[in-house]
């Protein structure tokens, strides 16, 4: 087989900034392309190209250019935003990922990451330990975009033997990067209202919970199934995937231990629709078992860890 080289598409979003930084630490980083549509606003430690993840020829000019062997496609619109343009997230989130399949198909990569999440599932999903394989009938674009792109990469493994690997990822949080138009977002925001202003308005209701993971575990878990061996890989649509779960009240409970008087407020706007209709905690016995899985952090770590890279990064 040939050497790893890998290329990374989105590679400034909030997954791509880690991911790439994960990958350069574990394969070098002259073995990993970052690829994005926008100019990186971080220093690169490793090559960066800018291509649009719709543009096949440009994707393939960088793939024989670099002699890459494996994709992760992490272009997107999420959640939230793509309510606001449902035909063009459509349009992005499917015609890359296409694009990437079919590259795959001819021979032109030995292996596909492309990313899910828990918008797979709607309201008449069961919301607690929701099970791998369950009733998916996702109300956002998102969500349809990602169950019909599962769809799509069971069906290129079975029928061409596409080697295309996938998580469902819960909410994340990080302190590297911003998130980008999710309604899991306040998660990250509140870190950084509370250290600024000592208060946040949170747009979710007191009482929404959500499943969670810190960003360190989700970078962690997508190079992991990565290196799995194939046939470890029983999954072909999206592995369930889960950190811990809270609500607003518990995080910003959290939160305050670290900024005493912090002031936590609500104002729900229309994420807390997709939020309803996504479920509570997630059963991902199947990645434990299949690839060993297993989280490192729970909400408290979590908010630990964010406060001590946060606060000197904010404050100065
Ligand atoms: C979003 O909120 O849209 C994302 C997700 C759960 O996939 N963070």
């Amino acid at each position: 087989m040939a050497e790893k080289k890998v290329l990374v598409i989105g590679s400034s979003g909030q997954i791509g900034t880690e991911l790439v930084e994960g990958l350069r630490e574990r394969f070098g980083a002259e073995n990993v392309v970052a690829s994005d549509i926008k100019e990186p606003q971080v220093e690169q430690t490793g090559p960066f190209v800018m291509v649009d993840a719709t543009d096949r020829r440009g994707i393939e000019r960088i793939i024989e250019k670099h002699g890459i062997t494996e994709v992760y496609l992490l272009a997107a619109l999420l959640s939230a935003t793509a309510e606001k343009d449902p035909a063009f997230a459509w349009k992005l989130n499917m015609e890359s990922l296409f694009i990437v399949l079919e590259l795959a198909r001819d021979g032109k990569l030995n292996r596909v990451y492309w990313p899910s999440s828990i918008a797979v599932f709607g309201p008449t999903t069961p919301k607690h330990m929701t099970p791998q394989h369950t009733i998916a009938e996702p109300t956002t674009v998102y969500g349809i975009s990602k169950l019909a792109g599962e769809g799509w990469c069971q069906y290129y493994h079975k029928r061409y033997g596409v080697d295309v690997r996938s998580i469902r990822y819960p909410g994340l949080i990080g302190w590297r990067s911003a998130p980008g138009g999710g309604t899991t977002d306040y998660a990250v925001h509140i870190f950084h209202e509370a250290i600024k202003h000592g208060a946040y308005t949170s747009f979710l209701g007191p009482k929404t919970t959500l499943p969670m993971m810190y960003m360190p575990d989700a970078i962690r878990a997508t190079i992991d199934l990565m290196e799995a061996p194939a046939q470890h890989v029983k999954e072909r649509t999206g592995y369930n995937l889960a950190g811990f779960s809270f609500d607003p009240e518990q995080i910003a409970v959290e939160v305050e231990r670290h900024i005493p008087g912090f002031k936590m407020s609500y104002a729900p706007d229309s994420r807390q629709a997709i939020a309803d209709s996504w479920p509570q905690s997630i059963d991902d016995s199947a990645a434990r078992a299949d690839w060993g899985w297993e989280p490192r952090y729970d909400l408290s770590a979590m908010v630990d860890d964010m406060m001590t890279n946060l606060v000197p990064m904010i404050k100065g």
